[in-house]
C-alpha cells in the first residue's frame, strides 16, 4: 500500500493526473489469486469443509477459519445510506475548456485542457439500496473532483430546485416520503398519503412538486439528464473577490425521458436499467458527456432579480442570466467493486478547494454538518477520507490521530501544533495566507430563528415552469398529479394539494382535481392556512424555454432499435436502415418468436437476439418491423408480436413499417390506408429507391426521442 505522502503532489502536471489517480487506485486492488489464505495470510487447506470431531462431526468451536470467514461474512453491509441509497457510479475526467481565472482562483479551473480524475455517483432518492431504478423521484448527480490542491464535490441533483428551503425541514420530509413507518410501504414512491399530507402543508414546496411531477422525474437514462449544483455558491479569484455562481451539467445525448406507464413496466422487467445502462455504454466505449456550464451572477445583478439566490426553491432562469460553458465531464471506466467504490465514496458540500465557496442558503448550510455526520455512522468511523476511493491525490497531513481502522502510522512523538519538536525548528499554522481562505463576507445582524421575508414567495415560479412548458408536458404533469393523488387515501388531503395548486393555475388544479372525487380546487382557503404566504414577486419572465424538454433533434448514438420479424421477412429496405443506424451509432437487436434465425424471402438467414418472451418493447427506443407478406401475416397472427409494436405505439415511441407489416397499425385502428401516418410513424413502401430516405427520416424521428403528441395512444391497451 503505497503511503499518502508519495500518492501524489501539488506540482504533478495537468496530464498526469488523470492516469496518476489511477495508478493510486491500482495500488489498492487485488486481483483473483491462485491460492485462498486467511486475513492472517496464512494458506487455506480446503474451503469446503469445517474442522469436526470424526468424519461426521460435531464441528469444533475451535475452528478458526470456520469462524473467520462466517464472522466477516456476518458484518459485509454497511448502514445504507439513509437517502440516495440506489445509486450507480464511473471514474472519469473533467477538462477545462475556457479558463475561469478571472473569477476563481481554484487550480484546476485555470489551464484550458487541463483533466481533473472524477468519479461520479448518480442515484435516486427514496428507495432502499434494493429499489428500482425507474421510479419517478429526484436523481442524484454527485461529483467528486481529484484536484491538486485536495477533493471537491459538487454534490447535486438532476433538478435545479429542492423542496424546502431550510434544513430543519429535511428530517421532516424525508420521514414523509420515506415508505410509511407502520408497514414500511410504499417502496421507492411519493405517491401515499404522508408525503402529500406533509407538502400541503409546506407550500414551498410548490416548484419542486412541478419538477418531481414532470418527465425529469422518469429519465430515460443517466447519460440522458441534466445535473444542477441547486445551491447559489461562489467563486472567488485570487484578489479575494467573489462572484455568484450556479452549476449547470449539460448531457451531450440531450435530456430525455420515459413515458409514466413505460417507466413503471421497467421497475418489474430490469430494475437495474440505469444502472444497466450506464455500465454497458462505458463497456462498449460510448463514454457518456455533458458540458460543465456556469450563470455568473455579481451582487448587483443578484439584488434585481425578483427573488432571494439563497433561496433553494428558486432558479434563475438561463433567459434572464445566460449560461457560460467552462468545461467537459466524461465518463470512461466503470468500477472495479462496487461496495468499495459506489458504496464507500463519500461525498460532502464542504469538500471544498481554494477559490470555490458557499452562500448562506440556510439548506446548504445545515447540508455541511450533515454529510460528515452521516459518513461516520454509514463508514464506521472518522477514518473515511482514507478508503481508496476518497483519498486525496495531494499530500494530506494534519495532526488528527487515531479514530476506528486508521490506516496511515504516522511517525514520531509530535501530534500537535505549534511544536519545535517534530524537525528542531518551529511549526507553526496561524494565520497564513495559503490554503482555502473563506470569503470574507461581512456579517452584522442579530441572532435569529426565523425565516427571511424575501424567502416567501411560493408560487411564482412554480407558474414560470408551467407556463413554460409544451402542451404534452403539461398532460404529463396533470396525469402524474392525478396518479400521485389517486393514490393518497385521506380526501383532505387531496383537497389542500389541488387548492394549493390553484395558486400555480387554476387550469391546472381544476384539471388535476377531476378524477379525484373532491370539491373543486379552493385558492381562499389554501390562503388561509398557516404555511400559506402572500408575496408573490412580478415575473421578470413569462416563461422560459430552457425549462422545457421539447426535443428539437440531436444525436442518437446508443439508441436502442428492436426489428421485429417473422419468417418470410424481406431483408432489401431492413438492411439499408440497418446500415444507416449502425453509421450514426445506434443499436439494432432482432426479436422475433424463437431464438436461432429467421429465414428471409430470399432464404437469407437471420440470427434473433431476443424472443417477444423475454424482451419487452420498454427496453428499446424504437422499433422497425421489415416487409414481406408471410411475415406480417406471421406477426399478426401472435399477440406477443402485436403487442410489442402497439406498446411502442402507446409510448410515443418512433415506428417504422415497411410494407405489409403496416397492417399491424391498421388492423388496431391506429393508421388509416390514406392520409399521413400518425407522428413518429413511417409506412414505408418495399420499394428499393425510397429506402435511404426512409432511413433518414427514421433516424430524424428517433432524434426527436418521442412523439408524444400522437394520436389515439389511449386506445391502446396499457
Ligand atoms: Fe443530500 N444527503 N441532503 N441533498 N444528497 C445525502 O449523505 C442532506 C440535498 C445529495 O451519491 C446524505 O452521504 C440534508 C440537496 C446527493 O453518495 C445526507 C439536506 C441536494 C446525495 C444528506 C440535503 C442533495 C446526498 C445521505 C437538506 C441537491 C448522494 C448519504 C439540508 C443539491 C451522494 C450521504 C452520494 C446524500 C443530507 C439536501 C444532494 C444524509 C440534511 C438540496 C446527490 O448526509
Amino acid at each position: 500500500m503505497a503511503s499518502s505522502r508519495t500518492e501524489g503532489s501539488r506540482k504533478s502536471k495537468a496530464g498526469d493526473a488523470v492516469a496518476n489517480r489511477q495508478k493510486q487506485l491500482e495500488s489498492f486492488t487485488q486481483g483473483p489469486e491462485s491460492l485462498l489464505t486467511t486475513n492472517q495470510g496464512v494458506v487455506l487447506p480446503d474451503n469446503h469443509n469445517s474442522l469436526k470431531a470424526g468424519i461426521r462431526g460435531p464441528s469444533l468451536l475451535e475452528d478458526f477459519i470456520l469462524r473467520e470467514k462466517i464472522t466477516h461474512f456476518g458484518h459485509e453491509r454497511i448502514p445504507e445510506r439513509v437517502v440516495y441509497a440506489r445509486g450507480a457510479a464511473a471514474h472519469g475526467y473533467f477538462e477545462l475548456t475556457r479558463p475561469l481565472v478571472e473569477y476563481t482562483k481554484a487550480d484546476f479551473l485555470q489551464e484550458v485542457g487541463s483533466r481533473t480524475p472524477v468519479f461520479v455517483r448518480f442515484s435516486s432518492v427514496i428507495g432502499s439500496r434494493g429499489s428500482a431504478d425507474t421510479v419517478r423521484d429526484v436523481r442524484g448527480f454527485a461529483v467528486k473532483f481529484y484536484t491538486r490542491e485536495g477533493n471537491y464535490d459538487l454534490v447535486g441533483n438532476n433538478m435545479p430546485v429542492f423542496f424546502i428551503q431550510d434544513a430543519m425541514k429535511f428530517p421532516d420530509l424525508v420521514h414523509a416520503i420515506k415508505p410509511e413507518p407502520h408497514h414500511e410501504m410504499p417502496q421507492a414512491s411519493s405517491a401515499h398519503d404522508t408525503f402529500w399530507d406533509f407538502v400541503s402543508l409546506m407550500p414551498e414546496s410548490s416548484h419542486m412538486l412541478m419538477w418531481l411531477m414532470s418527465d425529469r422525474g422518469i429519465p430515460r437514462s443517466y447519460r440522458m439528464m441534466e445535473g444542477f449544483g441547486v445551491h447559489t455558491f461562489r467563486l472567488v479569484n485570487a484578489r479575494g473577490v467573489s462572484h455568484f455562481i450556479k452549476f449547470h451539467w449539460r448531457p451531450k445525448l440531450g435530456k430525455h425521458a420515459l413515458a409514466w406507464d413505460e417507466a413503471q413496466k421497467i421497475a418489474g422487467k430490469d430494475p437495474d436499467f440505469h444502472r444497466r445502462d450506464l455500465w454497458d455504454a462505458i463497456d462498449r466505449g460510448d463514454f457518456p458527456e455533458w458540458e460543465l456550464g456556469l450563470q455568473l451572477i455579481d451582487e448587483d445583478r443578484a439584488a434585481k432579480l425578483g427573488f432571494d439566490l439563497l433561496d433553494a426553491t428558486k432558479l434563475v432562469p438561463e433567459e434572464l442570466v445566460p449560461i457560460l460553458p467552462v468545461g467537459r465531464l466524461v465518463l470512461n471506466r466503470n468500477p472495479d467493486n462496487y461496495f468499495s467504490e459506489t458504496e464507500q465514496v463519500a461525498f460532502n458540500p464542504g469538500h471544498l478547494v481554494p477559490g470555490i465557496d458557499l452562500t448562506n442558503d440556510p439548506l446548504l448550510q445545515g447540508r455541511l454538518f450533515s454529510y460528515t455526520d452521516t459518513q461516520l455512522a454509514r463508514l464506521g468511523g472518522p477514518n473515511y477520507h482514507e478508503l481508496p476511493i476518497n483519498r486525496p491525490v495531494c499530500p494530506m497531513h494534519n495532526f488528527q490521530r487515531g479514530g476506528m481502522n486508521r490506516m496511515t502510522i504516522p511517525k514520531g512523538r509530535v501530534s500537535y501544533e505549534p511544536n519545535t519538536l517534530a524537525n528542531g525548528s518551529e511549526f507553526r499554522a496561524d494565520g497564513g495566507e495559503q490554503g482555502f481562505q473563506s470569503h470574507a463576507e461581512a456579517l452584522e445582524s442579530p441572532k435569529i430563528r426565523r425565516r427571511s421575508p424575501s424567502f416567501d414567495d411560493h408560487y411564482s415560479q412554480a407558474t414560470l415552469f408551467w407556463n413554460s412548458q409544451s402542451s404534452w408536458e403539461k398532460e404529463h404533469i396533470t396525469a402524474a398529479f392525478q396518479f400521485e393523488l389517486s393514490r393518497v387515501e385521506t380526501p383532505a388531503i387531496r383537497q389542500r394539494i389541488v387548492d394549493n395548486l390553484a395558486h400555480v393555475d387554476a387550469r391546472l388544479a381544476r384539471k388535476v382535481a377531476e378524477p379525484l372525487g373532491i370539491g373543486p380546487p379552493d385558492a381562499k382557503s389554501a390562503a388561509g392556512r398557516a404555511g400559506y404566504r402572500e408575496q408573490r414577486a412580478k415575473p421578470l419572465l413569462e416563461s422560459a424555454p430552457s425549462l422545457s424538454m421539447e426535443s428539437q433533434g440531436g444525436p442518437i448514438h446508443t439508441r436502442r432499435v428492436a426489428v421485429v420479424m417473422a419468417a418470410g421477412v424481406e431483408l432489401g429496405a431492413y438492411k439499408v436502415i440497418q446500415q444507416a443506424l449502425a453509421d450514426v451509432g445506434a443499436t439494432t437487436r432482432v426479436v422475433a418468436a424463437h431464438l436461432g434465425v429467421v429465414n428471409s424471402s430470399s432464404g437469407q438467414q437471420v440470427p434473433v437476439d431476443y424472443t417477444f418472451q423475454t424482451m419487452s418493447s420498454v427496453m428499446f427506443d424504437a422499433v422497425l418491423v421489415p416487409g414481406g407478406a408471410t411475415s406480417a401475416q406471421a406477426l399478426l397472427k401472435d399477440g406477443d408480436a402485436v403487442h410489442f409494436v402497439l406498446e411502442a405505439y402507446k409510448h410515443c415511441k418512433p415506428l417504422c413499417l415497411i410494407g405489409e407489416s403496416a397492417e399491424i397499425l391498421r388492423n388496431a385502428g391506429l393508421a388509416g390506408p390514406d392520409g399521413p401516418p400518425p407522428a413518429g410513424v413511417l409506412i414505408g413502401t418495399n420499394e428499393p429507391t425510397t429506402r435511404l430516405q426512409m432511413a433518414q427520416d427514421f433516424i430524424a424521428a428517433i432524434a426527436r426521442h418521442r412523439h408524444w403528441g400522437r394520436p389515439l395512444v389511449e386506445q391502446v391497451p396499457a
